[in-house]
């Protein structure tokens, strides 16, 4: 069988044109003599993906037949961004496919430009999964990806006079050429109905009589590693119509209603909750939730029997499920109905197998952001699934008896129930914990927050089950194909390229870091990538920046914990400082170009007021004469990931501003470092363990340290608050800036016991951080430095390391590498 693996795709100049003129031809049923941009783009990605299915057959082949214990990725999000050039650098072809498509008249920069990002996620914690994906590949691991595919991804945001508008992400409408439907792979999804209780010989069986019934269909993605033959998979489901289902309609003679409650089913995968800050209690977001995780466990039962006959011994040396936050954790009691009832398993045996599989990823210690599902609702669309979650939780506050005896506070507060004003709730995160061996958070500080607030009560019984497993991002997309010229230069000077393998060789550029030569290039790089910016910020602005200025950045989404706002009133503060000054004074000052973007929820009031307010006093800043390049100030509408490639290499400075111990680790941070822009941070999420790699002489860190927010909030009375940080305020309240009710809420939101996030307490120290960044800007040779010491201190943050660390710590899987094909 392995001579047969030698690649059938040729990876000549030659076979890649034909292939692609092949897709053109009888793929896209074009004429080969006459093809557009978007035509070509097809074409070279399908026979991309050509490529891909090799390996990817090969890779599964070998998994089936090494039988490895496989980890899977559970994710309601993946955001994946672009796949061409991805996929083209990890296959190492890039110089070949552009050589190719040269030779037929065509650009590879214009071709990439004509792919939609697959965002099927909102922010951190979809783009995560899209890392670790990258690294799983790259690490060898038998590992797959687990989601749904949204025909609407992340709303596009347009931002017309200041105000978000969000216009649909139809992002499916011209094909996707990366994904591989597979229609023979299709398991029904059941919701609605009762339960009906049959006994016999002293047994129970549950009969689940659904009320409607989807199919999931799932489409593969190939995911290739880097340097390895290895491609693995990211499978996500589709809704469909159920064919056997609902007959009776049809037969009864209603079929228009017939059609239309069979078109309703493809809701289920319509769209991507827009919203990562307040669970909602969307019925639909809890179907997708239920179809994305039914699906999977189907699918991977099904595979498990293949080898393993009837037996379900084995499932837990055989299978990992880690949980992206608590949005799949209803395959909780998923897989144990399916153990119980579908394959006949007891209680016990279930229970066991379950709480060996499954481990748990949090991202978020905010109260409003951990899911609480009404039980009515659950009752409703899963009638049996309540069922067993109430059996899971008398077991469990069972157990709390037996060691808390009649502690009834406690056992409440860790019940899987919630119980009050005439409502229950279930608890998702509880069950998560309750049912995983492991539960992890996402940066050191945050895992331990979580041990001492959210978490309190489980950490005092079972500590054993709490690690943390700090993030990171692959250096693939975010280092060495965002940023071709760093990559290069960092190739040439450590003489070799592995650290895109490991990321930790890095640290070797410290030796070079007083070198003026070698400065020199480095600083040549960043003016290229700021020129580039520079391109994005006029394209979508209309904006001209002066590339001599200091780029400094906030880009993520718009949270009021994120603290863009603190960032806004700097840059008032800055203007007014500049304007009053003379000239002369004026024309001493550091150069400033500010950009802020991200999307705000669409119920998010406050975030939207916030993109108002960026906009409003860039309109002001940017037209006065006075003021000139000394200060630019524009907000990037509809940052992505590919606008992200291009906005990280270009920056400077970055802000990762959040209140301390509010976010949990926070993953552009580590981009930006990795590309050599100095940040300016509290000490919150994996700031604090940027600034141990790093060094925080190299950061410019300020603001209250997590342990003392809580008293701070309690004491504002004794907050040190710069007077001007009220004047600041009056000066949007009285309309400066126009608007004058409409960012009202705004300022009312950072005054006395309303300033939740402690702007009002940190703005000092926030200034005082800000001018030692125009001081070490103004010695740029010391600026570079401290640029070239990121990258060196940054070996930490690659995405391999934290995927080797689940492997080893929580999944106890190893690298199943497939032999090199001769
Ligand atoms: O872990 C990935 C990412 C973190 O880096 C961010 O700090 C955190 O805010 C984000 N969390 C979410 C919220 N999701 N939920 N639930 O996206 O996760």
């Amino acid at each position: 069988l392995y001579s047969l693996m030698d690649s059938y795709a040729k990876n000549d100049v030659l076979s890649v044109q034909k292939s692609i003129v092949d897709h053109v031809e009888y793929t896209l049923a074009r004429s080969r003599y006459r093809f557009d941009d978007f035509e070509a783009y097809q074409a070279t990605s399908m026979s991309v993906r050509d490529r891909l299915i090799e390996s990817w057959n090969d890779t599964q082949q070998y998994f089936r037949e090494q039988d490895p214990k496989r980890v899977y990725y559970l994710s309601m999000e993946f955001l994946m961004g672009r796949s061409l050039t991805n996929s083209l650098f990890n296959l190492e072809l890039n110089g070949t496919y552009r050589e190719a498509l040269k030779q037929l008249g065509y650009e590879m920069e214009n071709l990439v430009e004509k792919e939609r990002d697959a965002a099927l996620g909102n922010g951190g914690l979809g783009r995560l999964a899209a890392c670790f994906l990258d690294s799983m590949a790259s690490e060898n691991l038998p590992a797959w990806g687990y989601g749904i595919r949204y025909q609407y991804g992340m709303f596009r945001q347009e931002v017309i006079e200041g105000f978000q508008h969000e216009n649909p992400d139809y992002w499916l409408n011209f094909g996707n050429p990366w994904e591989i439907e597979r229609p023979n792979i299709a398991y029904p999804i059941k919701f609605y109905g009762n339960v009906e209780i049959l006994e016999s010989e002293g047994r129970q069986a549950f009969i689940w009589n659904s009320g409607e019934e989807v199919t999931a269909v799932a489409y593969d993605t190939p995911i290739p590693g880097w340097n390895t033959p290895n491609t693995i998979n990211m499978r996500l489901w589709s809704a469909k119509p159920s064919r056997e289902f609902d007959l009776e309609s049809f037969n009864t003679g209603d079929y228009v209603q017939a059609i239309l409650a069979k078109q309703r089913a493809e809701t289920i995968s319509a769209v991507l909750y827009p919203d990562d800050r307040t669970y909602q209690g969307k019925e639909l977001r809890l179907k997708q939730q239920f179809f994305m995780v039914s699906a999977t466990l189907q699918d991977i039962i099904r595979r498990y029997l293949v080898t393993h006959e009837d037996n379900f011994d084995d499932f837990p040396d055989k299978v990992a499920l880690q949980l992206n936050d608590t949005h799949p954790t209803i395959g909780v009691p998923e897989l144990m109905r399916l153990l119980m009832d579908e394959h006949g398993l007891g209680w016990t045996k279930s229970w066991d197998i379950t709480t060996r599989v499954f481990s748990f990823t949090n991202h978020t210690v905010l109260p409003e952001a951990l899911e609480k599902w009404p039980v009515d609702l659950v009752e409703n669309v899963l009638p049996r699934h309540m069922q067993i979650i109430y059996d899971i939780n008398w077991r469990f506050t069972q157990e709390l008896r037996g060691i808390m005896g009649d502690d009834y506070d406690t056992i409440g507060r860790m019940s899987i129930i919630e119980e009050g004003d005439g409502h229950k709730n279930v608890r998702m995160a509880h069950l998560a914990l309750i049912a995983s061996h492991t539960v992890n958070g996402v940066a050191a500080i945050h895992s331990e927050l979580i041990k001492t607030t959210i978490f309190k009560d489980f950490y005092q019984i079972m500590p054993e089950k709490f690690q943390n497993k700090t993030n990171g991002v692959t250096q693939r997309r975010w280092l060495a194909f965002c940023n071709p010229k760093l990559s290069a230069l960092i190739t040439e000077t450590l003489g070799t390229s592995a650290w895109i393998k490991e990321l930790d060789l890095l640290s070797d550029l410290r030796l070079h870091c007083d070198d003026p030569a070698f400065q020199a290039k480095w600083a040549a790089v960043k003016r290229e990538n700021k020129l580039r910016l520079a391109e994005l910020v006029k394209a979508k602005t209309g904006v001209d920046v002066n590339p001599n200025a200091l780029f400094d950045i906030q880009v993520k989404r718009i949270h009021e914990y994120k603290r863009q706002l603190l960032n806004v009133m700097y840059i008032i503060h800055r203007y007014n400082a500049l304007k009053a000054m003379t000239p002369a004074e004026r024309e001493k000052q550091v150069d400033r170009v500010c950009i802020i973007g991200g999307k705000a929820a669409p119920g998010y009031d406050m975030a939207k007021r916030i993109i108002k307010l960026v906009s409003a006093v860039g309109d002001v800043v940017n037209k006065d004469p006075d003021i000139g390049d000394k200060l630019k100030l524009v907000f990037l509408s509809d940052y992505n990931v590919s606008s992200a490639e291009i906005i990280v290499p270009g920056s400077e400075l970055s802000q990762h501003i959040s209140t301390a111990g509010t976010e949990a680790s926070g993953t552009s941070n580590m981009k930006f470092a990795m590309n050599g822009c100095l940040i300016i941070g509290t000490m919150d999420g994996a700031n604090v363990e940027i600034a141990e790699e790093i060094g925080q002489e190299n950061m410019f860190i300020f603001g209250a340290r997590a342990d003392v927010v809580p008293s701070l909030r309690r004491e504002r009375e004794f907050f040190n608050v710069p007077e001007e940080f009220y004047k600041i305020v009056d000066q949007i309240r009285s309309g400066y800036f126009g608007w004058s009710d409409f960012f009202a809420p705004v300022c009312d939101a950072v005054c006395g016991a309303q300033d939740y996030y402690l702007l009002a307490n940190d703005f000092n120290d926030y200034i005082r951080a800000q001018e030692a960044v125009d001081e070490n800007y103004r010695n740029q040779a010391l600026w570079t430095k401290k640029s070239i010491l990121s990258v060196a201190g940054s070996g930490k943050f690659s995405s391999d390391r934290t995927i080797r660390e689940y492997a080893e710590d929580i999944w106890d899987v190893k690298p199943t590498k497939r032999p090199m094909p001769t």
